[in-house]
């Protein structure tokens, strides 16, 4: 997959185009911020730029598909044009999908992978890498008490059976990608099963992408508000990545990428 080096993570670095991030409104304001903030993730060592219109945080109300286009299409032709990092688009709606792709954008990252109506015609047609998620339930409910016979084997079986959908609908295996979707209808304890045992996760030899940056099993275990967890968020990021993983979505680019090439070095010696 063109998207990854061989033996070298690829650092994700996350841009927000949904209100809580650019709380002020304005859609030229939210552009220029936006483009702001990629070129400094791109200064800090990103490989690639996820961006998303929707929030999937428990408890955020849907956006409507032409709220979603409003806020990410210029900001991808905007990306395109001034950056050669590669942009991911974050969404689950196939028409999206297809206007994100044609503006630039250069993948497809779906938290519902592709279970959406038409969303495997969409990608399939788009003709770029997907990253599949794992998610149990949906975005409002799913940290109720999502409940596992053994969530290892779940996620595992879960994606292998997304690949399957995925070459069913015409979609190279070569072009996918797999999350387990840490946060998403996970327990801490849950979220830690599948980070120990990141390696099971491996489908037909599938590269993994993993989202742990400032995430809640931080926040619950070092008592840290979303601003502090940095550190933490290195350090997982470092241990997926010695667990297998080759693609790590985070926000603090600058310091995933120092952890991250350094390890990398002591390893090639
Ligand atoms: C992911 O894991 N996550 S959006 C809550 C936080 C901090 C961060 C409470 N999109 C993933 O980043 N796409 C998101 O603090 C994703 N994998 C993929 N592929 C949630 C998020 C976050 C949520």
């Amino acid at each position: 997959m063109s998207l990854l080096a061989e033996g070298r993570t690829t650092i994700m670095g996350i841009i927000n185009a949904t209100p809580d991030s650019f709380s002020d409104g304005g859609l030229f304001l939210s552009l220029d911020k936006a483009v702001d903030h990629a070129a400094s993730l791109i200064e800090d060592g990103a490989d690639m730029l996820d961006l998303g219109g929707e929030s999937t945080r428990p408890g955020a109300t849907a956006v409507t598909l032409q709220q979603e286009l409003d806020r990410v299409i210029p900001v991808i032709e905007a990306l395109s044009q001034r950056f050669a990092t590669p942009v991911s688009i974050d969404t689950s709606k196939p028409d999206v999908m297809r206007h994100a792709v044609a503006a630039g954008a250069v993948m497809i990252n779906d938290v519902r992978a592709l279970r959406e109506e038409g969303a495997l015609e969409a990608a399939c047609d788009c003709s770029v890498p997907v990253c599949l998620m794992h998610m149990l339930g949906a975005p409002r409910t799913m940290q109720d008490s999502p409940e596992y016979d053994d969530v290892v084997i779940d996620v595992r079986s879960f994606l292998a059976d997304r690949t399957k959908a995925c070459t069913d609908a015409g979609i190279p295996a070569d072009r996918l990608i797999l999350d387990p979707g840490f946060g998403f209808g996970k327990t801490r304890e849950q979220n830690f099963a599948l980070l120990n045992h990141l390696e099971e996760l491996r489908v037909l030899g599938l590269p993994i992408l993993v989202g742990l940056s400032r995430k809640s099993m931080i926040g619950q275990t070092l008592d840290l508000p979303v601003d502090k967890r940095q550190h933490a968020s290195v350090g997982l990021a470092l241990m997926a990545i010695w667990n297998g993983a080759n693609i790590v979505r985070v926000h603090d680019v600058k310091a995933t990428s120092d952890a991250v090439r350094m390890v990398e070095a002591v390893r090639k010696h």
